[in-house]
């Protein structure tokens, strides 16, 4: 606090922010300036910290997400109040439900008057609003508290379920002075902030006898397996055990899609017909049908045995009984299940695996002989198989995809070689993170980027071409152009305006990157999609090729069009 009777060299709220920022090893921030964090990003990027400004703080959270999901470490996401902040609150709780580390810090306005709502500018009670909606939520009022409000937030965002932290650092805050030496004095250094945490002997024998006396196994990896960067050991834990597994989306290239054991091609006959299905890092939400019902074989589902390992307790028997719940991190878990089968595991019975394979060989030469076609018109396979043989000639390209059709078509077809490098709409099935988690992914890992956009998802986040190319990053956007949500043909019964899922016909995307200085180019078949790939992954430079896709290719809601309520009323 101010002390005029300090001789000493004085430090403030901005710098000790920044240093709390840096003493935890946080070297990124995404962020949108204004009042009262102008300066602070300014000082940020003074101070060294990578300062990734963007468009719309929508955007600059979901890098903030991503950018978590892929280091472990919680991203950063810095805006203004009221309205940064709530466009800001959509990426927070979007990572929280996705179990990916991040911190929204915002701005707030003067508590007093806030407080007696008098009205002040950008009035709102930010920490209020965001704490139904994260894992966590802390207000800083004194600069000597802001080491503490930091590590809080590190530490919640990161230990146990990861999740989106809230962090609410009022204007005056920045200005607040006190004594150099107290402040350093006053940050905290994080130790440890995601523990270990050991699953108990017992519960990892009882998996392991449960997965022994399995007839029919088989493992599903979800996204937190891919975020535990545990890799050699998941690896070891799928190869030792001979099992069949299911990667989720996210989890897709933690082996490699190609690999012997992927069930992926018969996802369907697997899931209905397994016996013990054990979980990692996955949860039975409405992704893997609650763990019940027709997906997971009807009748078969009284009988299905369930090993779940997850760091969070109570997610256990959420929808099905678990079995076999493994509680811990998934590291630790999967080696203390290594190190109690020893050597000698009996792999499963052949009639199971033989069966798979049986299957799976049948719908790939099917995939095949599809993706081999060549329409007069692109559709999704014909465009898909061009991204398909650019992802295997560089797997350490990361993919970015959403859209309806666009994402369906593009997980199952574009197979993945390596861990972490498929980001996409998630748990909720979210419009809008294609070019927050493209730029998060360019900045964090500097590897080639390719966003797979349907054309209505890519028009959520689209102004941040420009971003993409104020700091020239590595990213091809490839905007799958069928000219609406879903498909480009719908019509409006009573003519007049166009029907609600239509777009503009033919719209020129490409132009939009032009006008940053980018490459914008317009395909209208394999080859020329191919070309313009190549160049964009070859030269890094900021590409959107406008892909375009036969209208009447796609359906209503992609893979999930029965989620869509019907209409009881018949016309
Ligand atoms: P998917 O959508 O791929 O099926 P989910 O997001 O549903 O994956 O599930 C991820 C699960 O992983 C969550 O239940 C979360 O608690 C868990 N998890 C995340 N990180 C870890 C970790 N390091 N150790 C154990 N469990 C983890
Ligand atoms: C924040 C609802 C799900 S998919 C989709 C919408 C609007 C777009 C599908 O069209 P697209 O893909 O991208 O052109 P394609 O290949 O099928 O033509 N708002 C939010 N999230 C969601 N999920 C929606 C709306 C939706
Ligand atoms: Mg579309």
């Amino acid at each position: 606090m101010t002390n005029d009777a300090q001789s000493t060299e004085q430090t403030d709220g901005f710098h000790l922010v920044i240093d709390a920022l840096k003493l935890n090893g946080i070297d990124t921030i995404f962020a949108l300036p204004g009042i009262p964090i102008t300066d602070l990003t300014r000082k940020a990027q003074a101070e060294g910290i990578r300062m990734i400004s963007f468009r719309h703080e929508q955007h600059a959270g979901n890098a903030a997400a991503a950018a978590g999901f892929l280091t472990q470490k919680p991203g950063i996401c810095l805006t203004v109040s009221a309205p940064g902040f709530l466009n800001g609150l959509t990426a927070l709780a979007n990572a929280t439900t996705n179990c990916f580390p991040m911190i929204l810090i915002s701005g707030s306005s003067e508590r007093e008057i806030v407080d007696l709502q008098q009205g002040d500018y950008e009035e709102m009670d930010q920490l209020a609003i965001a704490k139904p909606l994260c894992k966590a939520a802390f207000r800083v009022l004194h600069a000597a508290d802001i080491g503490v409000g930091i590590a809080r937030a590190i530490r919640s965002a990161l230990s146990g379920r990861p999740g989106g932290v809230y962090l609410d650092l009022p204007a005056k805050l920045f200005a607040q002075t006190m004594d150099a030496e107290a402040g350093k004095r006053s940050l905290i250094k994080v130790v440890d902030p995601a523990p270990r945490q050991l699953p108990a002997p017992d519960s990892v024998k009882r998996a392991l006898d449960l997965l022994k006396s399995a007839k029919r196994p088989l493992i599903v990896l979800g996204k937190g397996a891919a975020y535990a960067q545990c890799d050699a050991d998941i690896r070891a834990l799928i190869e030792k055990t001979g099992i069949p597994y299911l990667p989720m989306s996210m989890a897709k290239g933690l082996l490699p899609d190609t690999h012997a054991q992927s069930a992926s091609a018969t996802r369907s006959h697997v899931l209905a017909e397994a016996d013990v299905v054990m979980l990692v890092g996955a949860r039975l939400n409405w992704l893997l049908s609650h763990g019940k019902g027709k997906t997971w074989g009807g009748a078969n589902a009284d009988t299905r045995q369930f090993i779940q390992i997850d760091i969070s307790p109570t997610e256990m028997d959420s929808n099905v009984p678990i079995a076999a719940p493994l509680v811990g991190d998934i590291g630790s878990c999967v080696s203390a299940l290594l190190d109690g089968m020893g050597s000698g595991w009996a792999q499963p019975p052949a009639e199971w695996t033989d069966g798979i394979k049986e299957r799976k060989d049948k719908n790939l030469s099917k995939m095949a002989a599809t993706l081999a076609l060549n329409p007069a018109t692109m559709n999704f396979h014909s465009a898909l198989n061009v991204i398909r043989n650019a992802v295997k000639a560089r797997p350490d390209a990361i993919v970015v995809n959403e859209g309806a059709n666009t994402l369906d078509f593009a997980r199952s077809i574009v197979d993945m070689y390596e861990p972490r490098k498929r980001l996409d709409v998630g748990t909720w099935g979210i419009m809008g993170i294609g070019m927050g988690f493209a730029v998060a992914a360019a900045v964090v890992t500097g590897k080639p980027v390719i966003a797979i956009e349907g054309d209505s998802a890519f028009g959520f986040s689209g102004m941040e071409v420009e971003t993409i190319c104020r700091y020239n990053l590595p990213v091809c956007v490839i905007v799958f152009n069928n000219n609406g949500i879903y498909k480009g043909t719908d019509v409006n019964p009573l003519g007049g305006d166009v029907a609600p899922t239509v777009f503009v016909k033919n719209a020129r995307y490409e132009m939009m990157m032009q006008a940053f200085g980018g490459v914008g180019v317009l395909a209208n078949t394999p080859a020329e999609l191919a070309k313009a790939l190549d160049e964009a992954v070859a030269s890094g430079k900021p590409t959107l090729i406008n892909a375009i896709i036969d209208e009447t290719a796609g359906t209503e809601s992609g893979r999930i069009t029965s989620l869509n309520p019907q209409s009881a009323k018949k016309k």
